[in-house]
């Protein structure tokens, strides 16, 4: 495939990880090169994003997918390479998407259950394969970046938050008057992204610089079934349908760095649809900690996506 071109057809396997769906393209994907996977990630982005947009969005694809290519490693010691992206652009780390391909690769025979190492653009992350459909993920090293930080809400008001860092950017609130749950999904919407555009106007960013792209809202959940509910918005405007691993990770370093949960300590985060990931953390250096994620994910299609030269709509709405 050369720039600006589409094969007429690829190979995909489709899953869901609680809910969020994550698409594996394993044939027929862009030649990247070797080397680096950041490098390879902008030569994704500069060259081949017509390929993105024609995977994920629709009439294809649509906003709450994620995609995920698979590419050889450039590390001997990793199973795969991959970069994630979604129907804005590329994502650091995918921990919903992680558990889909460690569960795609196995039912495709090129795993079998135990550990595996997978190269992303932002480390390489450590995997264990539980079964055909549960794999717990130790993540990049996550981090809180700051607490306490305000911003003027236009219709909202004053929001607090924490921002960190889970292999993905986000803005955690417990504070906000609002209920997690799938009967206020307009409200939740209308709220993150008021969050998320306040949040660009006031210039609040990460630490070099980066767009605090995920929005992730706190609430109480059945303490018998987990320690807390979530909304996440993701960055091209849709929710995340799984707890999030990367905001998982970044949870569990705001809590950790807050004293509010020990080493090792169990975390059950549900999501606004009700599925659950199991996690806990190991210190690092500092502030540092390394996540541990475990969920569930499900093969639900495999097949071909054709990509007609006639078609108008052959790269996707975009
Ligand atoms: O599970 O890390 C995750 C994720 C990020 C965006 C959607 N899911």
């Amino acid at each position: 495939m050369s720039p600006a071109q589409l094969p007429a057809e690829i190979e995909i396997v489709d899953s869901h990880t609680g809910g969020e769906p994550t698409r594996v393209v394993i044939a027929g994907g862009p030649d990247l090169g070797s080397g680096n996977l950041l490098l390879r990630r902008e030569r994704f982005r500069r060259e081949f994003d017509h390929f993105r947009s024609a995977v994920i969005n629709e009439p294809r694809g649509s906003d709450v997918v994620v995609g995920a290519l698979l590419l050889p490693p450039e590390d001997p010691r990793c199973v795969a390479g991959t970069i994630f992206f979604n129907n804005a652009g590329y994502l650091g780390m995918c921990g919903h998407g992680t558990i889909g391909l460690l569960v795609t690769l196995l039912y495709l025979g090129k795993i079998q259950p135990g550990e595996h190492l997978l190269e992303t653009p932002v480390g390489v992350v450590k995997t264990l394969v539980h079964d055909s459909e549960t794999v717990t993920v130790e993540n990049v090293p996550s981090y809180r970046w700051a607490e306490q930080v305000a911003v003027d809400v236009p219709g909202l008001g004053k929001v607090v938050g924490e921002v960190a860092w889970g292999g993905n950017w986000f803005f955690l609130v417990r504070e906000h008057g609002e209920t997690i749950a799938l009967s206020n999904l307009d409200r939740l919407l209308e709220v993150t992204r008021r969050i998320k555009q306040a949040l660009l106007d006031g210039g609040i960013r990460g630490p070099a610089g980066e767009e605090l792209d995920h929005i992730e809202l706190f609430g109480p959940a059945d303490p018998a079934k987990a320690d807390s509910r979530n909304f996440v918005l993701c960055p091209g405007g849709a929710y995340d349908r799984s707890p999030c691993g990367t905001g998982t990770s970044a949870k569990l370093a705001c809590l950790a760095a807050a004293g509010k949960l020990a080493p090792g300590q169990r975390w059950r985060q549900e999501s606004v649809i009700g599925s659950v990931f199991e996690a806990s953390y190991q210190r690092q250096e500092g502030e540092k900690i390394i996540p541990q994620i475990t969920g569930r994910a499900w093969v639900c299609g495999a097949g071909k996506l054709l990509f007609h030269s006639r078609d108008p709509f052959q790269q996707g709405i975009r």
